[in-house]
């Protein structure tokens, strides 16, 4: 698969937690997941020890290999060159983009979270693959009220987008869900360059039928609303 060519419209973010899990199994809800339609898929634990994330995450991109489908390790460049995975995901406060870009080299998918413009100037100048724009709502699943952006947000990060140079993919993340994908899709639209996709966690890995949920998040990514 090349880089180029991954598809970011419906991103899933794992959760193991069990608030948003439930007792359900991660590797069945991710390939439910890949068979209602999800096109790339973010390993995102942030408490289990070194050893069980490479376990888990093995078993993932076996899964993820099967759907043609790229597995992103979020924060953990050390466990995406453990399994050979696709790349990795990282945020504000983890290590550099230049320092995951010199682990894992110019093939492997490296994304940034942004929320200011600053921040996503930084990334896109510093070779970044794709943006994870948010927290676009408040959300139960990330606690981070500070980084609240809104459709609004996300809107002026396209707009920045649109008049750069930059060829840095884009979806946007927190709180988005079947009552507002499709919104959060077409009133990004509005404003020349569109989102590449939107990323999930509870949406699909809290649904009690997480295959039927990324099916239709997927179908509504897909319609703009009548009226746009
Ligand atoms: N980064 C910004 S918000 C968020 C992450 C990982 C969590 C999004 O979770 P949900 O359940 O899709 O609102
Ligand atoms: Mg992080």
């Amino acid at each position: 698969m090349r880089k180029q060519d991954v598809d970011y419209s419906l991103y899933l973010v794992t959760d193991s937690t069990p608030a948003i899990l439930g007792d359900k199994d991660i590797c069945q809800v991710v390939e439910a997941a890949l068979k209602g339609g999800v096109t790339c898929v973010q390993f995102r634990d942030k408490k289990s020890e070194t050893g069980a994330l490479i376990e888990t995450a093995r078993k993932l991109h076996a899964i993820t290999q099967k759907y043609h489908v790229p597995l992103l390790i979020n924060d953990r460049v050390d466990v995406a060159l453990a399994v050979e995975c696709e790349g990795v995901h990282i945020g504000q406060d983890d290590m550099t983009l230049a320092t995951a870009r010199k682990s894992l080299g110019q093939d492997a998918i490296i994304g940034v979270t942004v929320s200011t413009i600053e921040e996503l100037d930084t990334a896109c100048r510093g070779g970044a693959d794709y943006v994870g724009i948010g927290t676009v709502f408040a959300t139960p699943t990330k606690d981070d009220t500070k980084h609240i952006i809104g459709i609004e947000g996300v809107q002026r990060m396209l707009f920045y987008l649109s008049a750069s140079k930059f060829k840095v993919k884009s979806v946007c993340i927190g709180g988005i869900n079947a009552t507002n994908a499709s919104e959060v899709m077409w009133q990004s639209m509005a404003k020349q360059k569109s989102l590449d996709g939107v990323a999930v966690v509870s949406a699909i890995v809290a649904a009690a039928d997480p295959e039927a949920a990324a099916q239709d998040l997927m179908r509504l990514v897909k319609t703009p609303p009548a009226f746009a």
